[in-house]
């Protein structure tokens, strides 16, 4: 095995410590045996994208289509773009065997069904433009889905170029009002601001692009890329929020950490018309942080915040610390989350589990272990 190509690509060690619980000495012996040509050949991959009859993915050889077993069927319930997978040689391809447990995985309901966005991130990148399409009420729906998954959340608003400094000014304002501390303004067109997210261009490391289409997720990556000629099958369209990404991709770019060899996992995804949450009550406490606080010395514990006495949210509302727009938020986030809870929609242990295990390997890599 490679261990640096595949480092390069976003492989560390707590994946390796997840096979080594979950596999055979044989199997974790001959995916180091680079030299094992014959039976018994495993190798691993990251997947890049899921077609409809194919999944492409990439791994110390460079990029190749995997082939799926039916008990990986429906693709889009056990894989997702990002995901690490164990892979068996089959006669000249490679046969997916095992899904390596991600240390995050970006979930939401679509229809009635759990869908997987991606897996594996750092970074989540929402991006909002400085126009018509800005919405704060979107952007804590966005925030909400990061916090449930643990990924950093971080604020993108784009097109700059497209209104004066006033403007911006207000803009930036609303959005340093939310839980949300990495906000950044930028211009694709104008490749401004695009230095300002040098830090979360480490080597090794993951970050999707979502929001709505439109709002120029692609000319970001393009713009990060272009200078760097590497991902020249990205294209912004001139059709504005016609929703020009199809799938969701992941695409590589250089880091910007003075490491020569260093590489950026991107996963660029289509726009989304609607952002539906399940299981988010950890994901919306901590959205609205400030009332959740509050929340939690109200006098009841069942407090709805309504005509309760010893309510502090609404006295927080009637003094004005706290918006009302925001409230109203966050009570129809919690309605949503509670029908979807009562319907059974997802499965709530799991996403407790994904949680507490990403915490984990936060704690870990802050500590340096
Ligand atoms: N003025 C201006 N226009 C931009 C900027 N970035 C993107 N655009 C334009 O916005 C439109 C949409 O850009 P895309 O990058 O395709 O948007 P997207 O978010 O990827 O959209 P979907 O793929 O549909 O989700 C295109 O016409 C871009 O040229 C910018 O910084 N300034
Ligand atoms: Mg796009
Ligand atoms: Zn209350």
């Amino acid at each position: 095995m490679n261990l640096s190509k595949l480092q390069s690509i976003g492989w560390t060690h707590y994946f390796m410590q997840q096979l080594s619980v979950q596999l055979s000495f044989e199997a974790l012996s001959a995916i180091h045996d680079t030299d094992a040509q014959t039976v018994n050949q495993y190798a691993l991959f990251r997947i890049t994208a899921i077609h409809r009859d194919r999944i492409q993915a990439i791994g110390e050889s460079g990029s190749t289509d995997l082939m799926c077993p039916p008990e990986f069927h429906p693709t889009s319930q056990y894989i997702a773009v990002g995901d690490w997978v164990l892979t068996e040689k089959a006669e000249e391809h490679w046969r997916i065997k095992q899904i390596v447990e991600p240390i995050s995985r970006l979930l939401r309901l679509s229809g009635e069904k759990p869908q997987m966005i991606a897996s594996n991130l750092n970074y989540l990148w929402i991006v909002t433009s400085a126009n018509q399409d800005f919405n704060v009420k979107r952007l804590q729906r966005y925030l909400t889905l990061a916090f449930d998954a643990g990924i950093e959340p971080v604020i993108i608003l784009t097109k700059s170029d497209l209104c004066s400094e006033t403007q911006l000014g207000e803009y930036l304002v609303q959005l340093t009002q939310l839980n949300c501390s990495l906000v950044h303004a930028i211009s694709a067109h104008q490749n401004t601001g695009l230095t300002d997210l040098a830090p979360y261009l480490h080597a090794g490391s993951s970050i999707a692009l979502v929001g709505s289409s439109g709002v120029g997720k692609s000319s970001l990556l393009n713009a990060l890329a272009g200078t760097q000629q590497h991902v020249a099958s990205v294209r912004g369209d001139d059709d504005k929020g016609k929703h020009t990404t199809t799938a969701r991709q992941l695409f590589f770019i250089n880091s910007v950490d003075g490491n020569p060899e260093g590489q950026v996992a991107v996963i660029d995804t289509p726009g989304m018309r609607e952002l539906q949450l399940f299981n988010s009550e950890h994901g919306i406490n901590e959205t609205f942080s400030d009332i959740h606080t509050l929340a939690l010395n109200c006098r009841f514990s069942d407090c709805h915040h309504a005509e309760e006495p010893g309510c502090k949210v609404r006295q927080a509302l009637e003094a004005g610390t706290i918006k009302t727009s925001d409230f109203e938020n966050y009570l129809k986030l919690l309605r949503e989350d509670e029908y979807a809870k009562r319907r059974g929609l997802g499965n709530h242990e799991e996403r407790k589990y994904q949680r507490a295990f990403s915490k984990m390997v936060k704690t870990m890599k802050k500590e340096n272990w």
